[in-house]
């Protein structure tokens, strides 16, 4: 999963970055303005270690989270009408999820862009950044999508009408302010739209980071309404701690933990706020070769939960043997499980559950 840090200038993003990440991270700057930071972070599924231990596998694999942290937008390097840089762009539309750092530290000697430090304005308008910069894409796709329809063949023209209608829809409840992913949109005109990759149809998860000895706001203490922080996932750590903590080893981190009364790392929590807002669940697979955790969007059918192992599985599925984990470690093998009825055969739209042990039967 990719993950795009992203925030108001000196919001402290790549403090958020370097704490989610400490240790794990490389820079990737070539031809570009200014460092590009891309880091790795493993999300350790303890069931696997559960399942080695009945394997003894040759290999643990654990789902990993990449964390990208752009550097500071700079205006000048990006012409008058648009906000992002073409890079920026790139890694924001492959993201698969946005986490937005709001400033909430107070630091007079640190001036805020907007003037003060006010977390409530800041998410509102880091919503609406994401908001002109769909309809910047969409305002040039109208233009090329018109252009190409007046040029077009009449022939060509009633295949064409359809993905110009759709984006004139979109920006039109864009400019309502209403973002992508809660637009009504027919199944044709999401289809219609994934070439673009909308900022606003990506699952957003604010990051309030608040300063040492502050507790982070929430949508809730800050007064955000329903109608915004609805479907978006919200944590709040103090960055600057948790970097520090990041770099200390485990017991001692620990400690310091326990003495300041502070929540699991804040790795831990921003990982399950990410999970849950995007939807995400794990099904795994055992054998001697492998144990592993899959990551997929919550509720995606069998067949097509097959195709993250290989994409031919979805092709090949003939049916999926699952056994919930927690019914594998009672009866200590599939064999076992099938002894008792508890490992089923499961057809083509079987709804993949957190959990799931599953062996894919395969047509090569
Ligand atoms: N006092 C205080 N300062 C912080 C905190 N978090 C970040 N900072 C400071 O804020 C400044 C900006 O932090 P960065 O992490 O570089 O912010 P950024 O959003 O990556 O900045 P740009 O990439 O330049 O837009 C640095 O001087 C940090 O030390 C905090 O919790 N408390
Ligand atoms: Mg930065």
């Amino acid at each position: 999963m990719d993950i795009a840090v992203i925030g108001l200038p000196q919001s402290g993003k790549s403090t958020v970055f370097n704490a989610l990440t400490a240790g794990h991270s490389t820079s990737t700057g070539a031809g570009g303005a200014g460092p590009l930071q891309v880091g790795v972070v493993k999300v350790i599924d303890p069931r696997l270690a559960v399942l080695d231990g009945m394997y003894h596998p040759k290999k643990v694999i654990h789902p990993e989270i990449k964390y990208w942290d752009l550097p500071p937008i700079d205006r000048e390097a990006v012409s008058a009408n648009q906000l992002l840089s073409g890079r920026q762009r790139n890694i924001l539309q492959a993201a698969d999820a946005l986490l937005v750092v709001v400033r909430a530290f107070e630091d007079p000697a640190l001036l805020h862009p907007l003037g003060d430090v006010d977390p409530a304005r800041d998410v509102k308008a880091m919503l609406d950044e994401l908001i002109l910069a769909d309809l910047e894409a969409l305002e040039r796709a109208e233009a090329r999508l018109s252009d190409g329809l007046k040029k077009a063949k009449p022939a060509e023209r009633p295949a064409m009408v359809p993905q110009l209608e759709t984006v004139q829809k979109v920006k039109a409840n864009l400019e309502k302010g209403i973002p992508m992913k809660s637009q009504t949109l027919t199944h044709s005109e999401t289809v219609a739209l994934v070439d673009f990759q909308l900022l606003t149809s990506k699952p957003v998860v604010v990051a309030f980071n608040a300063g040492e000895s502050e507790k982070p706001p929430t949508f809730e203490s800050l007064g955000i309404a329903n109608e915004v922080a609805g479907g978006l996932g919200e944590v709040g750590l103090c960055a600057k701690l948790e970097v520090d903590l990041a770099m200390m080893d485990a017991d001692e981190a620990n400690e310091f933990r326990e003495a300041m009364e502070l929540d699991e790392p804040a790795v831990e929590r921003v990982k399950q706020v990410c999970y849950s807002t995007v939807g995400l669940v794990s099904f795994l697979t055992v054998g001697e070769d492998e144990v592993r955790a899959w990551p997929v969007p919550i509720g995606i059918e069998a067949q097509m939960a097959a195709g993250t192992i290989h994409t031919d599985f979805t092709r090949g599925f003939i049916r999926a043997e699952v056994i919930a984990y927690e019914d594998l470690v009672r009866c200590g093998s599939l064999a076992q499980g099938r002894k008792e009825g508890v490992l089923r055969s499961e057809g083509k739209t079987y709804p993949v559950k957190d959990g799931d042990v599953i062996n894919f039967l395969i047509n090569t």
